[in-house]
């Protein structure tokens, strides 16, 4: 149905307004609107998935909100995240299908400097095409 679809555009405008001004854009904004390319292999209205540029298992591919709607990163997720949060989940496991990674996958969310993040726009990576090994470092 379109109502939580609209429930989530709805939230993502209401953090722009209070947001976009006091944060830099990342590397990513510029991916979303083409600015610079990236190899992309799902979009949807809410949702880009494209290659991950340094990738670490035979697929690596990210999932972002289209509009990061204050979500550096997952750490600062409210309420009014949590659909988009399952939106990003759920794609990650659309893709995943779509890239054939029948066998299984690996589906990680850096948050902070101890959690290796490196660009403050929520990303879902999303590993596999391979056999993965646990735990990670
Ligand atoms: O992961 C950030 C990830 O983003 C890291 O695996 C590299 C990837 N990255 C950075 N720049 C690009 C571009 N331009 N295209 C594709 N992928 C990119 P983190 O969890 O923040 O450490």
């Amino acid at each position: 149905s379109a109502a939580p679809h609209d429930e989530v555009l709805a939230a993502q405008e209401a953090h722009l307004k209070g947001l976009a001004d006091s944060e830099e854009r990342t590397i990513f904004d510029k991916i979303v609107s083409k600015e610079i390319p990236a190899t992309v292999i799902y979009e949807d209205s809410l949702a880009l998935a494209f290659r991950d540029i340094n990738p670490q298992a035979k697929t690596h591919f990210l999932v972002i909100p289209k509009i990061r709607a204050g979500l550096t990163r997952l750490s600062k997720s409210t309420e009014d995240h949590k659909a988009l949060l399952g939106h990003l989940m759920y794609t990650a496991a659309l893709v995943a299908k779509q890239e054939k990674l029948d066998a299984g996958y690996r589906v990680v969310v850096n948050d902070g400097v101890e959690g290796c993040q490196s660009v403050y726009h929520l990303h879902l990576h999303v590993l596999g095409g391979q056999q993965l090994s646990w735990p990670p470092g």
